[in-house]
């Protein structure tokens, strides 16, 4: 146990270094990047494809899909229209970390992209721990994971910068409270920005889009 804490802090504080350098070369480059984490089946796929539907033409947009197994999230992505698509296979890691990032940064046009959108793998824990350069951290959860997850995987949403909070259509099939929801998420971090969307049906996704589009346009001094 005395050897396993030394261990574990060196390899964050090497991910940190890492996750640094990957920070100051997106920014050198003027591209707003964000890390999407969640459980799994929380919506980031979809809430990524309805993205590239309604902002690609207005947008440059890089994507990594990051997954346990499978391309699947990254064949979605270019089936919806995705033109930088790479994806990220741990094969078996529950996270992504900055190294895996720099090995797939090299594969994209960064002088090309305006936002670089990193899906994690499908995990409210660990993820919370790796930084991977990115701007902000984006937390979704969905309707039917429950009001109370806030207060159970608090790291999570004490290090993201905005909550989505999906699967609104569904309110009512259980006894998920959306104002018991954000006050949880509230509790353990008061910045939080908080979206309420449906990927399904598409309600209040604009306010995400419109926020999207203001963080790049800043990201250009713009
Ligand atoms: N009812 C409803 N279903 C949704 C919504 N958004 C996504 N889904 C469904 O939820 C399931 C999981 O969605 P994904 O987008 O694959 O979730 P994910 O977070 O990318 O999953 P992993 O990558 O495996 O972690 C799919 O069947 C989606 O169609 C929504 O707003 N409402
Ligand atoms: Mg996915």
């Amino acid at each position: 146990m005395n050897q396993i804490i030394p261990i574990q802090s060196k390899i964050l504080s090497e991910n940190d270094r890492l996750a640094g350098e990957i920070r100051s070369e997106l920014r050198k480059k003027k591209i707003f990047s964000l890390n999407l984490v969640s459980s799994p089946g929380a919506g980031k796929t979809t809430l990524l494809e309805k993205t590239i539907s309604a902002l690609q033409d207005r947008i440059r947009i890089g994507l990594i899909a990051g997954d346990v197994q499978t391309e699947n999230d990254a064949n979605r992505l270019l089936k919806a229209g995705g033109t930088a698509v790479q994806p990220l296979v741990t094969a078996g890691a529950c996270h992504l970390d900055a190294k895996m990032i720099s090995g797939v940064l090299p594969r994209f046009d960064l002088s090309n992209l305006d936002l670089l959108i990193i899906e994690n793998v499908g995990n409210l824990v660990c993820p919370s721990s790796y930084d991977l350069g990115e701007d902000k951290k984006v937390v979704l959860l969905s309707v039917p994971e429950g009001d109370d997850k806030p207060l159970k995987y608090p790291a999570m949403f004490r290090r993201s910068a905005v909550l989505v909070l999906n699967k609104t259509d569904l309110l009512g099939t259980s006894d998920f409270d959306i104002e018991r929801a954000k006050m949880n998420a509230r509790s353990i971090n008061p910045d939080l920005h908080i979206f309420a969307v449906s990927c399904r049906t598409g309600d209040c996704l604009v306010d995400w889009f419109d926020w999207l589009q203001e963080m790049v346009k800043a990201s250009k001094g713009l």
